[in-house]
């Protein structure tokens, strides 16, 4: 918080300049000027006065020093307390009523006595107004506050802790206040469980727009819905805090979920949270969210007691679409909490699972199988996180197992075991954050054999023998992979792992200490090698001279040079070239004449996150260059990709005619623009006829060689959120092996299995040209890429042919097109990467042949 320049501390200028003004001496001088004195004495006087004086000057000037220096902080404390002895009514929920403002007025009052027996609060304490009330379970009345400091910056951690301290003696351990403030006066207010604590700064910065204040009391079998100020049609407004007040009947919980929350991604600047309280206390919250959240993420959230505070801040810049959200009442009491556990196997979760847990709440549970077998209890999902948790010691939200304590982010599968027939969970949430929890196995075993027909690894997780020394981690930490004797097939890392050979040079170092991509090119040890397969010291990189020769040392510096032309560098418009690798749409003007900056609509995509074979579902408008081509009376047949408003890119194979379909002809066709599922448009979907089909005119129908086509849209489209031209990479971009990279479509989820409905998105990586082709029986042309997971499992299928392979670049954020889904040996079959277009081959045809 910035120091404040206001007329406090003009105010306690002049209080302190009259605390320095004894200036005894200057009395005495006249009294002893009417007695005549002599000069010895005056002149002694003289220079009393004098150093009085000069004492004075220094004084003030450290003073108006110290006033400069120590300005002063608005601190807010917001809280709540349990009013014993007044009952509820339902004026207290309008805060219009006569009854609300005079209860309000008297706890402002009896607030400000609290605080005016504690100095240092007392002293800076400015005002204090109540937010809200609320009813508990036995009719008294909850009030929820906001108190106000103006604190010299030097005081504040001792108003920190004043307030701490008032919290303790109104506290729940308690039971009563202190006695000075707790005995019941004539109609004195006895307040008990006193919550509170400083107000995120980000709430009370003063310039906050503050008209939106909403209530809402649920009722059983109602749903209501809240939403930011013009949701859907408008984004909201700039500078604002927003809050609903959300209450349920007591003996309920409120119930929170989110249909739709699209905020700016950074939560500094405009955020959701949601408080276990009507005020908005930072311990008390219980979630903060921003950014992009799908509708299939299942936010839903629930209280402890029975209201909830939901607000949204948001800032000067970028303002997004906002939230909706339903909210209604659900009891206190959650199934599934805790209890008794028997058989051979089962499952628990964590209470609400997979919505989150609620806070404050703890379940604990006695598993027991029969006698003379042991227990595991496996963790299919874990995640307890929250801000400031230690993963060591798990003081705040945790799940106990066999005395053990459990928190953060555990890998699936994580397994606990006892060594009796019985074992014990508990699981705790604390009064601030929340996660989704946990979904666990339990099941018996014989004690001589936990892993029957398995490998156990180390960390008690059971895996197929065929896995063990095959070169991946399926155990989790390892353990499958360790003590191997490698075969001829194998890279002998000098950790001591074993791994395919395939993945020697291919620029992962799969070994995790590198020997599978060392001694790739020729270089000696201090050296590096260049594309063009020259090796230069290590040393001049980045040194402004092109040592390769090609440019390679100098093309991952933060300042490009300008170099003769090459394979390897950028052209810019004026025909000069530059070294930096990949410069266009970067966000920095590398050539002089700024042409690497220009044509930079592409790329970008509204939604964040935080079939295809091992796909997932994606979100919708995730790639808004997706375009799904459907042939008359067949349906979805290929993908493609929008390049512009009137372009689409998609693979020649997919425009070539059969026996039976003319799949050449323009007028077979329909492009589903902005489609997020198969035969449910939206919104957002546009569908385009085609005017013009481009197949590359050396597409090899037996090679696959130079899969590639345009096709022109009869009318061009709306560009918007959900469809958005994907970037052209360069045709001297690189895109290296390791890369990782995106495929997209609603192509069969299994080799043998169905298209896609929902559209599909894989991470794979690009894999090294030598090892691909070596892979795929030297059918790899130039004009191909490949990109799979070699594993096996996650890879394009039928169905995904013509649509975008795209690449993130973590410099400007963009998406580039790098490839074009073509053709691959099966789908998902280990060492069998799918081969796409190699985009960058096709730069200038592109250009020749639609302008884009
Ligand atoms: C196809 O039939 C196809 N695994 C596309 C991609 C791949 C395999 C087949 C890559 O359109």
């Amino acid at each position: 918080m910035e120091p404040q320049e206001n007329g406090v501390k003009n105010s306690l200028q002049n209080r302190e300049d009259n605390q320095s003004m004894p200036f005894l001496p200057v009395s005495d001088v006249q009294k002893m000027e009417k007695e005549k004195l002599s000069c010895r004495t005056i002149l002694l006087i003289l220079l009393v006065v004098l150093a009085a004086i000069l004492a004075l000057t220094v004084g003030l000037l450290v003073w108006h020093f110290h006033l400069r220096t120590q300005g002063r902080i608005k601190k807010v404390f917001s809280g709540s307390l349990t009013i014993t002895n007044q009952r509820f009514s339902d004026y207290y929920e309008d805060c219009e009523s006569t009854q609300y403002k005079e209860l309000a007025s008297q706890v402002s009052l009896q607030i400000k006595v609290i605080y005016s027996h504690v100095p240092v609060l007392s002293k800076y304490y400015e005002r204090s107004s109540v937010q809200a009330f609320s009813e508990t379970i036995d009719d008294s009345v909850i009030a929820y506050y906001l108190s106000e400091f103006s604190v010299p910056v030097s005081q504040a951690s001792a108003v920190d802790e004043a307030m701490y301290a008032i919290e303790q003696n109104v506290g729940p351990r308690q039971g009563r206040m202190s006695p000075s403030l707790g005995r019941r006066l004539g109609n004195i207010l006895i307040f008990n469980d006193m919550i509170s604590g400083a107000v995120d700064a980000r709430l009370v910065n003063s310039t906050l727009r503050r008209n939106y204040k909403f209530t809402h009391h649920s009722h059983t079998g109602e749903i209501g819905t809240i939403e930011s100020p013009g949701f859907p049609d408008f984004p909201y407004l700039s500078n604002t805090y927003a809050e609903w007040q959300l209450r349920a009947d007591p003996g309920h919980r409120i119930r929170l979920e989110f249909t739709a929350l699209n905020l700016e991604k950074d939560c500094h600047n405009d955020f959701i949270r949601m408080y276990n309280s009507l005020a908005p206390t930072e311990k008390q919250v219980i979630a903060e969210k921003c950014g992009y959240h799908t509708p299939n993420e299942q936010l839903i959230y629930l209280s402890s007691g029975n209201v909830m505070l939901v607000t949204l801040v948001t800032n000067r810049e970028k303002n997004y679409p906002g939230f909706r959200a339903k909210f209604s009442q659900v009891p206190v009491q959650i199934q599934g909490c805790g209890g008794k556990l028997t058989g051979m196997n089962g499952t628990f979760t964590s209470p609400g699972f997979p919505s989150q847990y609620p806070p404050q709440i703890r379940c604990d549970w006695d598993i027991e199988v029969p006698a003379g077998k042991h227990v595991k209890v496996k963790f299919r999902q874990f995640s307890m996180c929250e801000p400031d948790q230690s993963s060591h010691y798990c003081p705040k939200d945790y799940l106990e197992i066999n005395n053990k304590r459990m928190c953060g982010e555990k890998p699936a599968n994580t397994v606990h075991s006892s060594r009796t027939n019985q074992i014990k969970v508990t699981f705790f949430s604390d009064m601030s954050y929340v996660d989704q929890g946990f979904f666990a196995q339990f099941e018996a075993f014989e004690p001589n054999d936990p892993c029957p027909g398995k490998f156990q690894c180390n960390n008690e997780v059971c895996v197929n023998h065929l896995l063990k020394c095959d070169g991946y981690d399926d155990c989790g930490d390892m353990s499958d992979e360790r003590n191997c004797v490698c075969e001829e097939f194998h890279v002998k890392c000098k950790n001591g792992f074993c791994k395919p050979k395939y993945w020697q040079c291919d620029g992962v170092n799969d070994c995790g200490d590198n020997t599978d991509e060392e001694n790739c090119g020729h270089c000696k040890a201090g050296e590096t090698l260049c594309r063009n397969g020259h090796c230069v010291p290590k040393y001049k990189m980045c040194d402004g001279h092109n040592d390769c020769g090609d440019g390679t040392d100098e093309s991952n510096c933060p300042k490009s040079i300008v170099l003769t032309c090459s394979e390897y560098t950028y052209k810019c418009k004026n025909n000069k070239c530059i070294s930096k690798q990949n410069p266009q749409c970067d966000g920095d003007e590398d050539c002089e004449d700024g042409s690497d900056e220009t044509d930079c609509d592409c790329g970008t995509r509204p939604y964040k996150s935080s079939r295809i074979v091992g796909g997932q579902d994606s979100v919708e408008g995730e790639w808004p260059w997706q375009v799904s081509l459907h042939m008359k009376g067949q349906g979805h047949v290929c993908g493609a990709s929008v390049i512009s408003n009137n372009w689409l890119v998609t693979a020649a194979h997919c425009v070539q005619d059969t026996e039976n379909f003319k799949y050449s002809q323009p007028e077979q066709w329909e492009a589903y623009l902005g489609l997020y599922t198969q035969s449910e448009s939206s919104k957002w979907t546009v569908q385009k006829r085609i005017k013009q089909i481009i197949s590359h005119p050396e597409y090899d129908h037996r090679t696959y060689d130079n899969d590639i086509a345009l096709m022109k849209l009869d009318s061009a489209v709306n560009l918007n959120q959900n469809i958005w031209p994907v970037c052209l990479p360069a045709a001297t971009h690189e895109f290296p092996a390791g890369q990782e990279v995106w495929i997209t479509g609603w192509g069969k989820t299994r080799e043998y299995g169905s298209l896609a409905s929902v559209l599909q998105k894989a991470e794979v990586r690009i894999i090294n040209d030598t090892v691909c082709n070596q892979l795929m029986n030297n059918e790899v042309t130039p004009h191909m890429i490949c990109a799979g997971v070699l594993a096996g499992g996650v890879d394009a299928c039928q169905g995904d042919s013509g649509g975008p392979l795209s690449s993130l670049d973590p410099d400007s954020g963009r998406l580039f097109l790098a490839g074009l889904v073509s053709w691959g040996d099966g789908c998902g079959r280990k060492n069998k990467p799918g081969v796409y277009t190699r985009v960058t081959k096709y730069r200038s045809w592109i250009r020749e042949e639609s302008g884009v």
